[in-house]
């Protein structure tokens, strides 16, 4: 009996190495593993031994039938793979692959950029993570200006915040490419306050600096009348009003007339038909002297686009909360 188990395993080794389909491999099991397959018919010789060899052949017999059972469900496991490759029909139509779009910010910066990269601007980004110098000291709002309670903040330790606006840019920019200087820094940016439908706590603005001999604000209306044509590609209604930011001098706010409602008044423009859209003005001179330019030879124009508030007047957006909130059934459609 002993000879016979281990001949039967060592046959039913080479044939499981041997088979070409998964059909085989059912086949040999039934013939040898079935309730009336071989290796039952060995065990049943066992009780026709003497009583001495029963222990000893029986233990074998336990150990072979472990074998073969280790042996099948090894080539069933190979052969359960292979007929899923089998499966595979290469001509059949590919499953779709579900591909993202630019979000609606993105593509408004975008065109922004070329437009002022073609106007000799470059483009720069910076940290969003700032120091309280460079989002406001630098600028001219020193720890006790009022100003400073119009940019509530999220403070972080060791005097650090999450920048308020991408102004924080200006004199970092001047301090390390000193002047003349023409550049625009898109980015995201942060307040501490609550939300309505023109008012997010992260939003995104667009900050354009110019710094050279003789700079005016007829250039600084030129340049924002190329910015609007770049993203409307039409003539919109706008107004100049006074404005006042510790770090310009003359200092203005541009408004757009609400493109949701047409200057009716909705919730976006708050019933009054305009939306704040653009704060500008010339460099206040302490800026740039806190940049290492000097202030009797340059000056310079500085505007800090509501980028957000841009997106949601192109396309007529009625809840800038939609902008930030990640549904894809608001994304995709862009
Ligand atoms: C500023 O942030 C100044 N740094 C802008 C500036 C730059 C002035 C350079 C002069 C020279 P203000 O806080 O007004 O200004 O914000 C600028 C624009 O960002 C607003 O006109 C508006 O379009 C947008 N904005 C402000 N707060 C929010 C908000 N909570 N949600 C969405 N957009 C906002």
């Amino acid at each position: 009996m002993e000879n016979k188990l281990k001949s039967l395993r060592n046959l039913i080794e080479r044939e499981l190495q041997e088979i070409k389909d998964s059909g085989k491999l059912e086949e040999l099991k039934n013939k040898y593993l079935g309730r009336k397959g071989e290796l039952n018919q060995i065990l049943k010789g066992l009780k026709d031994l003497a009583e001495s060899e029963r222990p000893r052949l029986g233990q074998l017999a336990n150990e072979v039938k472990e074998e073969l059972a280790v042996l099948f469900a090894k080539s069933e496991k190979v052969w359960s793979s292979k007929g899923q490759a089998e499966d595979l029909d290469p001509s059949l139509p590919g499953i779709k692959n579900e591909v993202g779009t630019l979000h609606p910010s993105t593509l408004v910066q975008y065109e922004i950029e070329s437009a002022f990269s073609q106007m000799g601007f470059a483009v720069y980004d910076g940290p969003q993570l700032e120091s309280d110098y460079y989002n406001f000291t630098a600028l001219n709002i020193p720890a006790d200006h009022p100003a400073r309670d119009t940019q509530d903040t999220f403070w972080l330790e060791g005097n650090n915040l999450l920048r308020t606006h991408t102004s924080n840019l200006q004199v970092r920019m001047l301090q390390k490419y000193g002047a003349p200087f023409r550049g625009i820094f898109p980015g995201r940016v942060s307040r501490y306050e609550s939300t309505d439908a023109s008012h997010d706590h992260t939003f995104f603005q667009l900050e354009g600096l110019m710094v050279d001999k003789d700079i005016t604000i007829g250039n600084l209306i030129a340049t924002m009348k190329a910015l609007l044509s770049a993203v409307f590609k039409r003539e919109v209604d706008v107004r100049l009003r006074p404005g006042f930011f510790p770090f310009v001098e003359p200092g203005f706010e541009m408004d757009i007339k609400c493109l949701v409602c047409e200057g009716k008044g909705c919730s976006v423009c708050k019933q009054s038909g305009w939306v704040e859209l653009m704060p500008c003005g010339m460099v206040h001179p302490k800026v740039l002297e806190a940049g290492n330019i000097d202030s009797k030879i340059y000056s310079g124009f500085a505007f800090g686009l509501g980028l957000t508030r841009m997106v949601m007047m192109k396309y007529r957006i009625d809840d800038i909360r939609l902008l930030e909130s990640g549904d894809l059934r608001f994304l995709k459609q862009f």
